[in-house]
């Protein structure tokens, strides 16, 4: 939410970069005076579609954590600012899975929703990504499905929500907060009366069942996971303009879901299950049972999407281009930001090259941002 007018500073600075980075934009200093006076006379102005799709890639080359950025002048940027109600948003969300899925041939995509504007908060996504799976808290304590998202569970039932089946891979639906309209006596506050609950369509997930090539047993553990990863929950910030809604995807790395999602202990901990079924002696720390069932824990999951035709990186490959991303950035006379303790496969790590070396770590913007 701003109250205020935007930081001109950061527009200036943005304008001049975009300028810089694309020449056949020419001369900056037309639109340079063109921001100043939108910014004086209502406290905001509005990127050009180049502007807005420069924007959105670089925020994504200067993500400090992410490993996946080789790609980032491809990221297709869809739009959507004119969209400022929750239902818009939630059939708009629904398209960009639809189109990002492409049928398991995965598209780097991003939407961007409409933008805060002074006293008038634009609409959010509350869900920290598009699709995820509920964590159902027992009368005992325990949970039934992904435990970090127990508390976001617990809201959307509050709100409504019938709940799925019960089960250990339900989709959760989109929570959307609508925006604030201007003078309707609102105060200025973020959309008043309950969210919009919304069930995604079983077309728009779709989902690899996990199998592993050398043991049957291992589909009878009934695991699975989405084909995207779509986070909805960061702002993007291009130029002192903030896209409180603007959720993105490209493909997953397979050890996030190998090495953490299905594998730490606040989640699936389902390392313990995977040897029992190796018959590893899981008596002693010195079997290295764990390492050995997290192994193969990750080998079915690069296996399964290999097989049911979804895009998938390994993290030795993903490792490799990263390194190719930072000598094209070096050679384009950039820094690239790198946070090593994020950059840094879950699994391997020193056998990946990232691990081998330091980076440099500054903050850029464009960006993606954690607001409150
Ligand atoms: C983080 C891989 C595309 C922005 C990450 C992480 C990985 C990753 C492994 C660390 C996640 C974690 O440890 O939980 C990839 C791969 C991509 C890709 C393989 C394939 C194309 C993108 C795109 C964007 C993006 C398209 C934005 C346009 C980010 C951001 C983070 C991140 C902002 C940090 C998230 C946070 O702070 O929670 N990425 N990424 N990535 N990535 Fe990417
Ligand atoms: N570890 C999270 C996803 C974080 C972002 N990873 C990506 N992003 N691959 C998980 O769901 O496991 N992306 O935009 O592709």
């Amino acid at each position: 939410l701003i109250e205020r007018t935007i930081d001109i500073r950061e527009a200036e600075r943005f304008i001049r970069l975009f300028h810089e980075e694309n020449p056949s934009a020419g001369d900056p200093h037309a639109r340079l005076r063109e921001v100043a006076r939108d910014v004086s006379r209502f406290g905001t102005y509005v990127h050009t579609f180049e502007e807005l799709q420069f924007g959105a890639r670089v925020a994504w080359r200067n993500s400090n954590r992410c490993i996946g950025r080789l790609y980032w002048r491809s990221l297709k940027v869809r739009d959507l600012r004119q969209v400022t109600g929750a239902e818009g948003v939630a059939i708009e969300c629904v398209n960009h899975l639809r189109e990002a899925t492409n049928g398991g041939r995965i598209r780097p995509t991003i939407t961007v929703f409409a933008p805060d504007a002074p006293g008038r908060p634009a609409p959010r996504v509350l869900n920290e990504q598009l699709i995820r799976y509920a964590g159902y808290r027992g009368a005992d304590g325990s949970v039934t499905g992904d435990p970090r998202y127990a508390d976001f569970t617990d809201m959307v039932r509050a709100l409504g929500w019938p709940g799925g089946q019960g089960g250990r891979f339900d989709v959760l639906p989109l929570v959307i907060r609508s925006g604030g309209a201007p003078g309707r006596g609102r105060g200025g506050g973020p959309g008043d009366g309950e969210p919009l609950l919304c069930t995604l369509p079983g077309d728009a997930v779709l989902e690899v069942p996990l199998v592993h090539p050398h043991y049957p047993w291992f589909e009878d553990l009934g695991l699975r996971w989405h084909a995207v990863p779509a986070i909805s929950d960061l702002c993007l910030e291009i130029g002192g303009i903030c896209y409180p809604c603007a959720p993105f995807n490209g493909w997953y790395m397979g050890a996030e879901i190998g090495a953490r999602n299905l594998a730490d202990a606040d989640r699936y901990a389902q390392l313990p299950v995977v040897a029992r079924q190796l018959g590893l002696d899981t008596s002693t720390e010195r079997s290295l049972w764990r390492d050995h069932a997290l192994v193969e824990l990750n080998v079915a999951v690069l296996h399964s999407f290999e097989r049911a035709g979804v895009t998938m990186a390994d993290h030795h490959t993903e490792s490799t281009r990263f390194l190719t991303h930072l000598e094209r950035e070096e050679k384009a006379g950039r820094v690239c930001p790198a946070d090593w303790s994020w950059i840094v496969p879950p699994i391997s790590g020193g056998l990946t090259p990232v691990f081998h070396r330091y980076y440099d770590n500054p903050h850029l913007t464009p960006a993606f941002v954690r607001h409150k």
